[in-house]
């Protein structure tokens, strides 16, 4: 159900969507098929209740983020269940990642907004006082990929700067959105300051951008789309943040620990089967360690456990649909095509505690070599579990390498030499660069990307500054 103005309301038109679970090809739910009438309605009761919701004190609001987060973690294994059962992603990994990062989303933000100070700055003859307010309306537009996790981690500032929210999940994973909505209204937030409109992104997401009442559009979701994000709302002088795709390099240097190397390579490439924007799906590995480097990770590789995503032993799931999965088999075909050699995987992984199901989206993971590093494969985002291998001779080759996408969201290196990761870290064109270790996040740090991987920060004091306007003023001292 959309969630309009504190009421659970079907779309006017009455169309709804099939929501399909991706390890057994089932219906499990019904949505509204919303469209632009749907969405105006939850833009102007935004409208009404953003002034009120502005106007409670910062720690006021932030509170009100910890009784969400408190609620939230009562509803723990819930979401992780509903989670699982939309995306297909290992049980295990919706509890530990994305139920849990979910309720930290909304503790780390009410945390935050408490360790504001007020800014000031003082002249010789005047002082100013910088105020900060919501934007107004914000319109959330969220992912498959870690459904509540992201859509937590815009919603949470968002509420805190005084904001009211029309907010979209996607159309394939709808159900902890709703999980979300249930426990707002639970919870009494008052009345239209969060909105929940399901639908098709080229409808209910292309009305989001366009309402003239919604002020600031936070989006995350694929290169592609974000284009016509930009290209809809910038003319309407919204105010943007974009997180998109990656295609990021995992890179190991000649000294590295080569067991926390493996450990973390596989790691990167394969959380989620592959299918977040920070996977390591290049690795690219110093050519005096490969043949030892490719051995322990294609062992590692072919030692996970694929399965039924709810049972607690399965390390890889299933991917986000069929649509995907055809889409991932054909970057392994054209791998060959470009001249790859699969080392691993490459197959459908029909399997799981209850037997094989061919109409589940099972991809086995995927190690592929052989391929130049600007092949297409090597620099596209496949957003699946296929990972390339490339080696190179030196430091300068491996910033070429890692530099050769349109994409700039990630990274890592691998290397005892601190220094020299370091300074590799600083050539290395993107927002984000772990050493040695991946996806290790703090939540006051900037989060996004560079290149075509997006525009802006999340995270932190950046989130609070997208999420708000400034006014200075400045008080003249008396004479
Ligand atoms: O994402 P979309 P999709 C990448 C990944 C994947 C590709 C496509 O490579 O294969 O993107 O995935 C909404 N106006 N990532 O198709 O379409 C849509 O309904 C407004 C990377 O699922 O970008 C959903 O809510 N909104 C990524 C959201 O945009 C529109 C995570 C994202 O969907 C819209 C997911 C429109 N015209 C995929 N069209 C990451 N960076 O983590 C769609 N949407």
């Amino acid at each position: 159900m959309n969630y309009i103005d504190g009421t659970f309301v079907h779309a006017n038109d009455g169309q709804t969507l099939e929501n399909y679970n991706p390890a057994t090809g089932k219906v499990v739910a019904s949505i509204p098929r919303s469209q632009s009438a749907d969405v105006a309605q939850a833009a102007a009761a935004a409208k009404k209740a953003q002034p009120a919701w502005n106007a409670l004190s910062l720690k006021e609001r932030a509170a009100w983020l910890d009784k969400i987060a408190d609620a939230l973690q009562e509803k723990h294994e819930a979401i992780a269940q509903a989670e699982t059962m939309d995306t297909g992603k290992p049980i295990s990994l919706s509890r530990r990642v994305d139920a849990s990062r979910s309720v930290d989303n909304f503790r780390f933000f009410a945390e935050f907004g408490r360790l504001q100070k007020p800014m000031m700055f003082e002249m010789d003859d005047a002082v100013n006082h910088v105020h900060r307010n919501g934007l107004g309306v914000v319109g959330l537009i969220t992912p498959w990929n870690l459904p509540l996790y992201l859509l937590s981690w815009k919603v949470a500032p968002a509420l805190l700067m005084g904001n009211a929210i029309v907010a979209k999940p996607s159309e394939l994973t709808p159900l902890t959105a709703n999980i979300l909505a249930e426990t707002l209204d639970e919870l009494q937030v008052p009345k239209g300051v969060f909105n929940l409109v399901h639908g098709l992104g080229p409808e209910v997401g292309q009305a989001i951008l366009e309402d003239q009442r919604i002020t600031g559009i936070s989006f995350t979701g694929g290169t592609a789309t974000g284009r016509i994000v930009a290209a809809t709302a910038a003319p309407l002088f919204k105010k943007l943040s974009l997180e998109l795709g990656g295609k990021n390099a995992t890179i190991v240097l000649e000294d590295a620990d080569m067991d926390q190397a493996v450990n973390g390579a596989v790691r990167a490439a394969f959380t989620n089967s592959g299918q977040v924007c920070l996977c390591g799906s290049r690795i690219l590995v110093h050519a005096s360690i490969a043949s030892t480097f490719l051995a322990a990770f294609v062992a590692e590789v072919k030692s996970m456990t694929i399965g039924n995503p709810v049972e607690s032993s399965s390390q890889i799931g299933t991917l986000i649909s069929m649509d995907h999965l055809e889409k991932v088999e054909s970057y392994i075909d054209l791998a060959v095509e470009e001249g790859g050699t699969i080392l691993t995987g490459g197959t459908r992984a029909m399997t799981g505690a209850i037997g094989p199901n061919p109409d589940g989206a099972y991809l086995s993971p995927t190690v592929i070599s052989g391929l130049s590093h600007l092949s297409r494969c090597a620099t596209e985002e496949i957003f699946g579990p296929v990972v390339t291998v490339h080696t190179f001779e030196t430091l300068e080759q491996a910033t070429v390498m890692a530099n050769a996408t349109e994409y700039g969201l990630a990274g890592s290196i691998w290397t005892a030499d601190l220094e020299k990761g370091q300074a590799l870290a600083t050539t290395i064109e993107t927002g984000i660069v772990w050493i040695n270790t991946w996806l290790h996040r703090d939540l006051r740090t900037p989060f996004g990307g560079v290149k075509n991987s997006g525009v802006g920060r999340e995270g932190g004091q950046w989130s609070l500054e997208f999420f708000s306007e400034t006014t200075n003023v400045c008080v003249m001292n008396p004479k």
